[in-house]
């Protein structure tokens, strides 16, 4: 059986000090993101034709997923998915100005830097209870949309390039009920040569 397996972080637990915490980081990848692997795993373990599958296919196909397992797929596949984007866009010593590529996307589509880290940040503050908020690109548009739960904006034929976990358990230790705070902070960990290597390969 081929079992999904969490990539390796490529910087330490406290590396991403001081907008988000170690004991936040260590939490959040070694038991949620790890627990959603195993769980995805297990909902895959009576279905063999299912496992040589990637996570990102299984998202884009959730129609195509046997019903007795297709909640199971989407919270925790999506759970899976999420959680290896989330940590790839992030990195020490980033933040910032977007470059590249995506910098002009975003000044095309929004008006600016500015005006996008607004509204971005609008709606990861204002979404209500656990989810998402997303970069997305649809039609060959960038988008903002937000995602509850573990839902990923790919099963909706977007493709997500940046997004934020919104998630009590992402910033709950360190920064309580003031999401606001954690979203702020967000800004300076975006690692944005990851995403326009995401912008440029959608
Ligand atoms: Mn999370």
């Amino acid at each position: 059986m081929m079992e999904h397996k969490q990539e390796l972080l490529d910087y330490d637990f406290d590396a991403l000090e001081p907008h988000i915490d170690a004991k936040t980081m260590e939490i959040h990848y070694t038991k949620h993101h790890a627990t959603y692997v195993q769980k995805l795993n297990m909902a895959l373990e009576k279905y063999p034709n299912l496992q040589n599958k990637s996570v990102k296919e299984l998202l884009m196909d959730l129609n195509n997923i046997p019903e007795d397992i297709r909640t199971a797929v989407r919270n925790h596949g999506g759970g899976h998915f999420n959680h290896t984007l989330f940590w790839q866009i992030m990195s020490p010593d980033c933040g910032g100005e977007p470059t590249g590529e995506i910098s002009e996307a975003i000044e095309e589509k929004f008006g600016g830097f500015e005006k996008f880290k607004e509204l971005f940040s609008n709606a990861a503050i204002n979404l209500f209870g656990s989810g998402w908020a997303w970069l997305v690109v649809n039609n060959n548009s960038l988008e903002i949309v937000t995602t509850p739960n573990q839902d990923n904006p790919i099963s909706q034929g977007k493709i997500p390039i940046l997004g934020i976990d919104v998630w009590e358990h992402g910033y709950y230790l360190k920064y309580q009920n003031k999401r606001a705070d954690y979203v702020n902070a967000f800004w300076n960990v975006i690692n944005w040569e990851k995403v326009n290597e995401n912008f440029n390969s959608t």
